[in-house]
């Protein structure tokens, strides 16, 4: 334990207002593979060609295709001793705000209660023509599931490049960043926006950022604390010893 974790160990003790932000990053020990990682995403697709609208719009079987595939493969899996920690966390903390891009659901699977899924969540479905939202929970959708109410055409209730986030989600986001005196941004590549810029929101309000990925991010430059290894490893260290 170097001389940087033990700082920050000590301003989460005090801490009354934490946040943290999580990327796909954190389920990895979990199985479920990054998007930007070396192997590629899915048939050698890149995110970008695959979550958009305009993806959907040309190939919604494709791209139903793709979302099958992640249901299935995040069916079998669970939650790992990151996710556990932050759960821990929660109950140490007076207020504790668990921003999310994943969409695997695994945060709430481990029993995280205040969590905000800016990204939406895989077992989430919507109606492309009522905009119902249901939850599905069936590994396999089919290649056109369709709306049960209208008979529309369903999509995952996920936010693709180009699309908003979800006003109040992302607002409680910004609020919660603005306010945290620690933010922990863990596993998460940090080119994506806005959340990328959730950590900037805390800097700006004067709070303390601190990272933890296996690698080092364009954001690593502006936080206090840079800990570099596994979040299974890190997170469950840093919370036990508060
Ligand atoms: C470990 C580890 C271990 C591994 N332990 N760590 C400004 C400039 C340019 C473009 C834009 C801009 N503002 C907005 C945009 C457009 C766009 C954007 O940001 N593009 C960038 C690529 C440049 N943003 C949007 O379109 C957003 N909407 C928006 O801004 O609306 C307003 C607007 C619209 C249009 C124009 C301008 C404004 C929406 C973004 C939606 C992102 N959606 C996805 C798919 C969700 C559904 C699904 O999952 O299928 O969200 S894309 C994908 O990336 C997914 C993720 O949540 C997101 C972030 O990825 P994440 O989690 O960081 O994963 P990785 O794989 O990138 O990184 C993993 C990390 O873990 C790595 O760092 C590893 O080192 C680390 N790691 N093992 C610790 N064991
Ligand atoms: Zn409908």
């Amino acid at each position: 334990m170097g001389p940087d974790r033990s700082k920050l160990k000590e301003l989460l003790k005090k801490a009354e207002r934490v946040a943290v932000l999580t990327g796909a990053g954190i389920s990895a020990e979990s199985g479920v593979p990054t998007f930007r990682g070396a192997d590629g995403l899915w048939r050698n697709y890149k995110v970008t060609e695959l979550a958009t609208p305009d993806a959907f719009a040309q190939h919604p079987e494709l791209v139903w295709e793709f979302y099958n595939w992640r249901r299935q493969l995040v069916n079998g899996l669970t939650y790992n001793p990151a996710h556990k920690a932050l759960v821990d966390l929660e109950a140490k903390v007076p207020h504790f705000t668990l921003i999310t891009q994943n969409v695997d659901g695994l945060h709430l699977k481990a029993g995280s209660r205040n969590v905000l899924e800016i990204h939406g969540n895989l077992w989430k479905v919507r109606c492309t023509r009522c905009h119902k939202i249901t939850t599905d929970m069936s590994p396999d959708m089919g290649t056109l599931p369709k709306c049960q109410e209208c008979g529309g055409l369903l999509r995952p209730h996920v936010v693709w490049f180009g699309e908003s986030l979800d006003y109040p989600l992302l607002h409680q986001a910004m609020e919660a960043s603005r306010t945290c005196q620690v933010m922990l941004v863990i596993g998460t590549s940090a080119v994506v926006q806005p959340a990328a810029s959730l950590a900037l929101e805390t800097k700006g309000a004067g709070g303390k950022v601190a990272e933890i990925n296996v690698e080092e991010t364009p954001n690593s430059r502006m936080m206090d604390f840079v800990l570099l290894g596994k979040a299974g490893e890190i997170v469950p260290e840093l919370v036990n010893s508060l």
